[in-house]
């Protein structure tokens, strides 16, 4: 029988995941489509009523339900539960919805892929410490890498998801911008790259050449901070790796089967 799978979010229009997983499914020849569906916060509880009954074998849960998702789950991955959000739901064989989090492993694959896996004993510097921003630290920190400051307007916050990870420095962005030559890898995870009239968090002047500087936004591609790390001849990492990832990585836990991520890549770029 056809497999079905969807993305749920508010605004949904925009998501470039139905393109994405469809171009696999057809790839790999598996007979399943994949559809987006506009939820609101207040149907989001019967939407998942709904998927679960209409027999989804998976989805997608995109901003801004990642973490009121969670209760309404029938178990969670122990990495989703820490991380407090979800972005992939699995039906188990006996029907029951399992939450995880593609999202932080997907950025990590996606700089890796890029840089290699020899840069994880190098300076993290981590801008922000929202939801993105715990999803990164976690699998970063999981993936090895020791040695995190993470910055942020509210420095409070950066000194609880510091402690949370129970690792790391938590410095303000005043402090980042001035010591920006100390970090090797420098990684944007505010939603401010989304709009091309946001100002940077911090001007970039102590940026060293060759630092790889990352961003998660990849719409569009080359954000403001990007452009300026481009003009200092960092290495950068566009958002698209990571979107293109955690999109793999809940495409094997459906269907244990693994797309090709750097067509897609070229694709969506
Ligand atoms: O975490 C992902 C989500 O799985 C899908 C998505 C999208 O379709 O735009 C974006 C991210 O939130």
């Amino acid at each position: 029988m056809k497999k079905w799978f969807a993305v749920i979010g508010d605004p949904i229009a925009h998501s470039k995941s139905p393109q994405m997983h469809n171009t696999w499914f057809a790839e790999l020849n598996i007979n399943a489509t994949y559809i987006p569906i506009h939820v609101q916060a207040q149907d989001l509880s019967r939407a998942v009523e709904s998927l679960r009954l209409l027999g989804a074998s998976g989805f997608n849960v995109t901003i801004p339900h990642k973490e009121a998702i969670l209760p309404l789950l029938d178990e969670l991955d122990p990495m989703a539960q820490r991380m407090g959000a979800v972005n992939t739901v699995v039906r188990l064989a006996d029907g029951r919805f399992k939450g995880y989090n593609t999202d932080g492993v997907g950025f990590v694959r996606s700089l890796e892929a890029q840089i290699g896996t020899t840069h994880r004993k190098d300076a993290v510097l981590l801008i922000g410490a929202g939801g993105a921003a715990r999803g990164i630290a976690f699998a970063m920190q999981q993936a090895g890498y020791d040695h995190i400051t993470i910055c942020n307007r509210t420095v409070a916050r950066a000194e609880a998801l510091v402690q949370e990870l129970n690792m790391g420095t938590a410095i303000s962005l005043q402090q980042a911008e001035l010591d920006l030559a100390n970090y090797n890898i420098v990684i944007q995870v505010t939603s401010a790259g989304l709009n091309q009239n946001f100002a940077l968090p911090f001007a970039l002047t102590h940026l060293q050449r060759g630092t790889v500087v990352a961003d998660i936004v990849y719409n569009p591609l080359i954000t403001p901070f990007l452009a300026e790390a481009k003009h200092k001849e960092a290495t950068i990492v566009t958002g698209v790796g990571m979107f293109v990832h955690q999109g793999a990585i809940a495409f094997e836990h459906w269907l244990q089967q693994q797309p090709d991520t750097n067509l897609m890549i070229a694709t969506i770029s």
